[in-house]
C-alpha cells in the first residue's frame, strides 16, 4: 500500500475511550484515588474530548449504565459535541447489585431476570436519546461450584434474555456481546469464550456481533486467529482494547504485548476494516489503577495507532506470493519487516498535517490540563466502578 494510502487510512481511524477509564480505580481490595478525577459524566466527557484533542483519533466515549446516568442525555450528547466528540456506546451493567449475587439474565429468580432485562431495555431507550449505534452486554454471570444452578438452562435464561433487548433495537442498531473467560471464585462463566457469544449472536440474528475484549482470554491464546475467524462470519462487532500479564489486568492497551496488537491489527487491516466503515468498533476498555489516567489513555490511542500503522505497512502482494510458495521464511520476514519499522516519524508528520501537535503525550504534559482540573475538581464525589 502506497504512504498516501496508508495516511489515509490512519486519518480516518477512529478509537472510542471509556468514560470509566477517567474514574477512580483500583484492585479488588483498593480503589486508589486521584487529584482531578471527574465527578461526573460531563467532567469524563471534557476528559475524553481532552484525549481527542491531542491524538486527533479519539472522537467519541462509551457510556457505563449507571455510573453515566443524567437527567437528560441528549443534552449530555450536545456537551460532547460542543467538546469536538460525541457519545458512543452504551454499556449495561447488570453486575453490580445485591439482587445479582447468583447472576443477572441468567438468574434462577425469574423477577431478578426481569430485572436485569429491564436495565437492558434502559439503555436501548438510552441509544434512542444519545444516537448511539451499540449496545454493549457483559455479564459477570457465572456458578461458583458444582451442582449449583443447571448449566443448559441458564443458556435458555441468556437466550430469552437477550433475545428480548435484540427486538428492541432499531434502525441499525447493534448488540455487542462480549465473553470473559471467568471471574475469580468462577467454577463456570456464562459467557466465557468466543464460541458462546457467536452463538447466541448467530441465533439472535445479524445486527448481534462478538467484542473481543483483548484481557478476557487464557493465557497464550491466539487472539488473532478469533480475529480472523469473527471477520470472516461477518461477526466481530468491536473490540475492548487493554492488555495484561496475568488476567484481565485492564493494563494499557498494547503496554504488555505490542507484537499481539499488531498482529490483531494485522488481521484488520488484511480485511480493509481498519477505518469505522468496517463496521467494528475499537473501543479501550481499561482502568488505569495506578497512573494518571489521560496520558495513559493517549497513551493507548497512540500504541493501538502504531499497530495499526505497522500492519498496514505489510506488503501484502508479496506475503501472498511467499505464501502460495510455501516459503515460510520469507513471509515471515514480511510480517516481522513491518512489525520492526518504526512508524513514529510517519505518525509525527500525520499529525503535523492533522494540525496537531506531532508528539501528542508531551502537548498534553506541557498543557497543564491535569493541574488545571485537578485545582478546580475539588470536593464532590470522584467518580469510580460505584463499588
Ligand atoms: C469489564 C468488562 C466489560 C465492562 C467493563 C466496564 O470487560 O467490558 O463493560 O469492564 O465494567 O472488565
Ligand atoms: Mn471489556
Amino acid at each position: 500500500m502506497n504512504p498516501t494510502a496508508i495516511t489515509d487510512i490512519l486519518r480516518r481511524q477512529e478509537i472510542e475511550t471509556p468514560s470509566w477509564a477517567y474514574g477512580n480505580s483500583g484492585t479488588r481490595f483498593k480503589v486508589f484515588a486521584q487529584p482531578g478525577v471527574p465527578r461526573d459524566p460531563y467532567e469524563k466527557i471534557a476528559d475524553a474530548a481532552t484525549v481527542h484533542r491531542f491524538t486527533g483519533i479519539a472522537p467519541s466515549v462509551a457510556l457505563h449504565i449507571p455510573w453515566d446516568k443524567v437527567s437528560d442525555y441528549q443534552h449530555l450528547a450536545a456537551y460532547a459535541a460542543e467538546h469536538g466528540i460525541r457519545l458512543g456506546t452504551i454499556n449495561a451493567n447488570v453486575f453490580q447489585d445485591d439482587d445479582y449475587r447468583l447472576g443477572s439474565v441468567t438468574n434462577p429468580d425469574p423477577a431478578v431476570r426481569r430485572k436485569a432485562v429491564e436495565h437492558l431495555l434502559e439503555c436501548v431507550d438510552i441509544m434512542d436519546a444519545t444516537g448511539s449505534p451499540d449496545l454493549k452486554l457483559w455479564f459477570a454471570d457465572g456458578t461458583n461450584y458444582p451442582g449449583q444452578d443447571d448449566l443448559r438452562t441458564r443458556q435458555d435464561r441468556l437466550a430469552d434474555a437477550l433475545q428480548q433487548a435484540y427486538a428492541r433495537l432499531t434502525g441499525q442498531q447493534r448488540m455487542l456481546l462480549e465473553y470473559k473467560l471467568f471471574e475469580p471464585a468462577f467454577y463456570a462463566t456464562d459467557v466465557p469464550d468466543w464460541g458462546t457469544a457467536y452463538a447466541h449472536c448467530v441465533e439472535l440474528g445479524p445486527r448481534a456481533q462478538v467484542v473481543i475484549d483483548t484481557g478476557h482470554h487464557a493465557p497464550g491464546t491466539n487472539i488473532e486467529f478469533i480475529v480472523a475467524f469473527l471477520l470472516r462470519q461477518h461477526r466481530l462487532g468491536a473490540f475492548d482494547f487493554n492488555s495484561r500479564f496475568y488476567a484481565d489486568d485492564d493494563l494499557m492497551a498494547g503496554a504488555a504485548d505490542p507484537f499481539q496488537l499488531f498482529r490483531i491489527m494485522n488481521e484488520i487491516a488484511a480485511a480493509g476494516a481498519v477505518t469505522p466503515d468496517g463496521g467494528i468498533a475499537f473501543m479501550l476498555d481499561q482502568c488505569h489503577n495506578i497512573e494518571p489516567k489521560i496520558q495513559a489513555v493517549i497513551r493507548s490511542v497512540l500504541n493501538v495507532q502504531e499497530a495499526t500503522a505497522k500492519a498496514l505497512l505489510i506488503d501484502r502482494t508479496a506475503l501472498a506470493a511467499a505464501q502460495r510458495d510455501g516459503d515460510v521464511l520469507a513471509a515471515n520476514d514480511i510480517i516481522m519487516d513491518a512489525y520492526h519499522t518504526d512508524v513514529r516519524p510517519m505518525l509525527r508528520q500525520l499529525r503535523e498535517d492533522m494540525g496537531l501537535e506531532p508528539e501528542p503525550i508531551a502537548a498534553y504534559r506541557a498543557s497543564g490540563y491535569l493541574a488545571k482540573v485537578s485545582a478546580e475538581r475539588v470536593g464532590g464525589n470522584a467518580a469510580g466502578w460505584g463499588a
